[in-house]
């Protein structure tokens, strides 16, 4: 059903403190929707926009709860008038009436011509006035369909709510505000098109419309991990040590500690970059309490889980050349012995902070008239990619998986990773060409060769945005 301009509306009503508010958040992806434990919170309609393109496609209107159920549909059974004008003829009787001054603002929208999204907390038992409220909605004649948003995992009731709704809405959805992912939102929409031959058409623009916003993130997204990637793997840091007999330790370690913050941020900005793409605005985000992410890019538990196995770095070619070691430039050749053990204890402190992986790359890359330039970075290990692919992968996941409804935690989606010691990034699972592609990618970063460059990482780009599309596509929620 549409409202006076054409554009798709859905009233979510029900009960008090059902879930309504949270429906609609997750459905507009909108988390300024006010959702509180109180019952009785919303006590407004209000309706919240889905804007693609600068266009409003569908809107979803909040409604505060049904306050006397019981009164409304007496006075809905004493109505004499004609059927399909029963609402609006309820909403011109009691518009000052104090006895419905709740079902008056509630019934507004649907009077204006808004479909009913009815919203019932399925994991608790059915009660007279669900079946009040149930009649009420079946005697407006309006394209209505029920939604079971359960709060618990309990389902005993879960039955006899099936049959009683069954007859009321010719349309019942089980949808959980708190976990609803893209695909069941979607889900959602193609069965509201069943509500009302009307709504056939505008629904397909409104899907169409949808799948292609999200394309257009998922587009998005790739840019922005690929750009990540190239920035942390080109990046270095170098310092001039005027005596380098004398670098001390405190420096070394400042060196490193400059290196690590700056791919530290880099790796956050891409992150915060990826969340605003899917509207997360207010809330935090938080991951799941057992999430990989919680561990610090460097650790040695995020090398162990994410990234290739040896065997897979060994296949793809990556020990070829010796790039896991810190590489001492030529430039270093004629060093004295000091500045040398300076550079292996500069070394010896980057394996330990680099998980044992021996990947920082320092060198000494030229004596300059007043002193000798040690650079710190870039990391040679191809490891160091999949691990940073790994992370925004993840990270990602967990992004589009976060039901815009949600005020809290999500459930504990993963198994203990304390004891795991298997891969469990997406890159292990990468193809061999895939492997390939990430390899030359790697390589040609630091290329000067702009075309062999950019030609390298549209490569990259459409094996992530394959992955990505892939994830969206997903039930299966990740570490
Ligand atoms: N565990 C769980 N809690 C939920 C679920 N849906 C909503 N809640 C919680 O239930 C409470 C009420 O949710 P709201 O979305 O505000 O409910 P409402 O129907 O809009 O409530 P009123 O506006 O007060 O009528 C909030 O604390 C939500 O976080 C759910 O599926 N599972
Ligand atoms: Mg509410």
């Amino acid at each position: 059903m549409t409202d006076h301009d054409s554009v798709p509306s859905f009233a979510v009503m029900g009960h008090p403190n059902e879930g309504k508010s949270s429906v609609v958040s997750t459905l507009a992806e909108d988390d300024s929707v006010r959702v509180t434990p109180t019952p009785g919170e919303t006590t407004e309609c209000r309706s919240f926009p889905v804007i693609i393109d600068g266009r409003e496609i569908i809107r979803f209107v909040d409604t505060p709860g049904f306050q006397a159920p019981k009164k409304t549909l007496v006075w809905m059974k004493s109505y004499k008038g004609t059927g399909d004008q029963i609402v609006s003829a309820f909403c011109e009787a009691n518009k000052n009436n104090p006895i419905f001054s709740e079902e008056h603002k509630l019934f507004t929208p649907i009077s204006r011509g808004a479909g009913i999204i009815y919203v019932v907390d399925c994991s608790r038992p059915l009660r007279r006035n669900d079946k009040t409220e149930m009649e009420i909605f079946r005697m407006t004649g309006l394209p209505r369909m029920a939604v079971i948003n359960c709060k618990t995992h309990e389902d005993q009731y879960l039955s006899v709510w099936k049959n009683e709704l069954l007859k009321h809405f010719n349309t019942i959805r089980i949808f959980n505000a708190l976990n609803a992912s893209y695909a069941q939102r979607i889900d959602l929409l193609e069965s509201l098109k069943g509500i009302d031959p009307d709504l056939q058409f505008p629904l397909e623009s409104v899907i169409t419309a949808f799948k292609k916003d999200w394309e257009r993130r998922n587009d998005e997204s790739a840019e922005i991990i690929c750009h990540m990637l190239c920035r942390c793997i080109e990046y270095r840091v170098s310092k001039i040590l005027t005596d380098s007999s004398k670098m001390q330790s405190a420096e070394k370690n400042q060196m490193e500690t400059t290196y690590k913050n700056k791919i530290e941020k880099i790796e956050k900005t891409s992150h915060t970059q990826i969340k605003k793409q899917f509207k997360h605005n207010i809330f935090n985000y938080e991951l799941p309490p057992q999430s990989i992410l919680h561990e610090d890019l460097f650790s040695t538990r995020t090398w162990q889980v994410l990234g290739l196995t040896p065997g897979q770095l060994a296949a793809a070619g990556a020990f070829a050349g010796g790039i896991m070691g810190a590489v001492l430039d030529k430039a270093a050749a004629g060093l004295t012995f000091g500045l040398f053990t300076a550079i292996g204890g500069a070394v010896g402190a980057g394996s330990a902070f680099f998980g044992a992986e021996h990947m920082a790359h320092i060198s000494v890359v030229g004596q300059k008239i007043g002193g000798t330039k040690l650079t710190v970075g870039p990391n040679k290990n191809i490891q160091f990619l999949y691990v940073l692919l790994d992370r925004a992968l993840i990270y990602y996941s967990h992004v589009i998986n976060w039901a815009h409804g949600r005020r809290d935690n999500p459930d504990n989606l993963s198994g203990d990773l304390k004891h795991t010691r298997t891969k469990m990034g997406f890159s292990s699972s990468l193809t061999t060409s895939q492997k390939k592609i990430c390899s030359v990618f790697f390589k040609s970063v630091r290329s000067k060769d702009p075309v062999r460059k950019e030609k390298s990482r549209r490569a990259l780009m459409n094996i992530i945005k394959t992955i990505l599309d892939d994830i969206s596509s997903s039930e299966h929620r990740h570490i």
